[in-house]
C-alpha cells in the first residue's frame, strides 16, 4: 500500500501527534510507505534557524524511537528532496487563491499574528505536493488535517482533468479513537506543540512523574459520573479517547469499567507511561548518535528522490514544461 505522511519539526512531539498519526504510521509501515519530517512547513511560522535544525533531528529521532524502521519504510527530511518545492510551484498554478483563504488553519494562524508569511497561505499546496509526489493511496493523519486532505484531492482531480491522469487521488485515514486529542487544560482546543498551557500537553519525552501530574490535573467536570459524552463532558471524553486508543477498546467500553474519575486517571497515567517509557528510552540512545541520524536521512532522501522525481517529471511534462 502506497502511504505518505509527515510531521513538522515545530516542537517536541506530543501525545496527539503520537496517537493521532505516528502510531498509525508504525502499524502501516511497509516498503511502499514514505514518512517525512516536513521542515519546510515549519518555516511558515517564526522559528530560529538553530532551533529548526535541532528540532528536525529531534523529530527524526522521535519517529525512529516510536518504531519507524528505515529497513521497512522510507524515512526522510522533506527539504532534502527538492522535488517538493518544485512540485509545490506547479500545484500553486492549479490551486485557487479563494480555496486557500478558506482553510481553517490559515484563518486561525493568520489571525494570531501581524504580517504573516505568504507560506502560511500556500503551505497546504506544498502538502498536496508532498502527498501527490509519492502517488499515496492513503494518508494517515489526525482529524485536523481533514480539510487539507480534501484540498489535495480537489487539486489532484483538477490537475488530472486539465492535463491528463498523472496523480493518484489519496484517501485520509484516521484512527478509530484519538484522531483529535484535546488540550488537557482546555478541552475545547486541540493538543498542540506550540499553543498549550504547561499542563495541557503530554510530550513524548515527558518523565513519568510529569505525565502523572498532567493527567491528575486534567480538567474534567463536577458531576462525577464516568460517561463518554463530548457534549457535556469534553475533558473526561478526551481522557477516555486517549485510554481507548492505547488499549484498542472503544471510549464507551473504557467508561463502563470506572466509577470514579480518580481511578480512571490513575490507570490512564499508568497506561500512558507504559506506552511512552520505551519510546523515551530508545530516543535517548538514537539522539546521542547524530552520524547515524544523518546517514538514515541521506539514505531516505535518496530513495524518496527516485520516486518523487519520476512523478514530478510526469507532472511538469503534462503541463508543457520542456
Ligand atoms: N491534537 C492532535 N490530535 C491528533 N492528531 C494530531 N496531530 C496534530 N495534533 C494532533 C497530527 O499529527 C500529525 C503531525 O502534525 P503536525 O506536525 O503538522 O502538527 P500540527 O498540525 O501543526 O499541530 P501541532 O503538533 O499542534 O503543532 P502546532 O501547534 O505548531 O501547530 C498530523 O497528522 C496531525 O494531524
Amino acid at each position: 500500500m502506497r502511504i505518505l505522511s509527515g510531521i513538522q519539526p515545530s516542537g517536541t512531539m506530543h501525545l496527539g501527534n503520537y496517537l493521532g498519526a505516528v502510531r498509525q504510521w508504525v502499524a502501516a509501515q511497509n516498503p511502499e510507505a514514505f514518512f517525512c519530517v516536513v521542515d519546510l512547513h515549519a518555516l511558515t511560522l517564526e522559528i530560529e534557524p538553530s532551533q529548526l535544525r535541532t528540532q528536525t533531528w529531534d523529530t527524526l529521532a522521535s519517529l525512529l524511537a516510536a518504531g519507524l524502521d528505515p529497513a521497512q519504510c522510507t524515512l526522510f527530511i522533506q527539504s532534502q528532496v527538492p522535488f517538493h518545492t518544485q512540485m509545490s510551484w506547479l500545484l500553486e498554478c492549479v490551486a485557487s487563491y479563494g480555496e486557500l483563504t478558506r482553510m481553517t488553519q490559515f484563518k486561525e494562524k493568520s489571525g494570531r499574528q501581524e504580517g504573516y508569511r505568504v507560506g502560511l497561505l500556500t503551505y497546504p499546496v506544498l502538502m498536496a505536493g508532498d502527498i501527490l509526489l509519492y502517488s499515496a493511496q492513503q494518508v494517515p493523519v489526525g482529524d485536523d488535517q481533514r480539510q487539507h486532505l480534501e484540498l489535495t484531492r480537489d487539486i489532484a482531480e483538477r490537475f488530472n482533468n486539465r492535463y491528463g491522469e498523472v496523480f493518484t487521488i489519496p484517501v485520509g485515514v484516521q484512527p478509530p479513537a484519538a484522531a483529535r486529542v484535546m488540550d488537557l487544560q482546555e478541552p475545547s482546543r486541540k493538543m498542540s506543540k506550540s499553543l498549550s498551557s504547561p499542563l495541557g500537553s503530554i510530550f513524548l519525552l515527558d518523565e513519568p512523574s510529569a505525565i502523572e501530574k498532567k493527567i491528575k490535573k486534567a480538567v474534567t467536570d463536577t458531576d462525577g459520573e464516568v460517561r463518554y459524552d463530548w457534549e457535556t463532558k469534553p475533558g473526561l471524553s478526551n481522557l477516555l479517547e486517549i485510554f481507548a486508543c492505547i488499549t484498542g477498546e472503544t471510549p464507551a467500553a473504557v467508561a463502563e469499567r470506572y466509577e470514579r474519575y480518580g481511578d480512571l486517571k490513575s490507570d490512564l497515567a499508568a497506561a500512558v507511561i507504559a506506552e511512552l517509557t520505551p519510546v523515551r528510552e530508545r530516543y535517548d540512545v538514537l539522539r546521542a548518535d547524530p552520524a547515524q541520524l544523518a546517514s538514515i536521512a541521506a539514505q531516505g532522501a535518496d530513495k524518496a528522490s527516485q520516486v518523487a522525481g519520476e512523478r514530478y517529471r510526469l507532472a511538469a511534462s503534462a503541463m508543457g514544461l520542456i
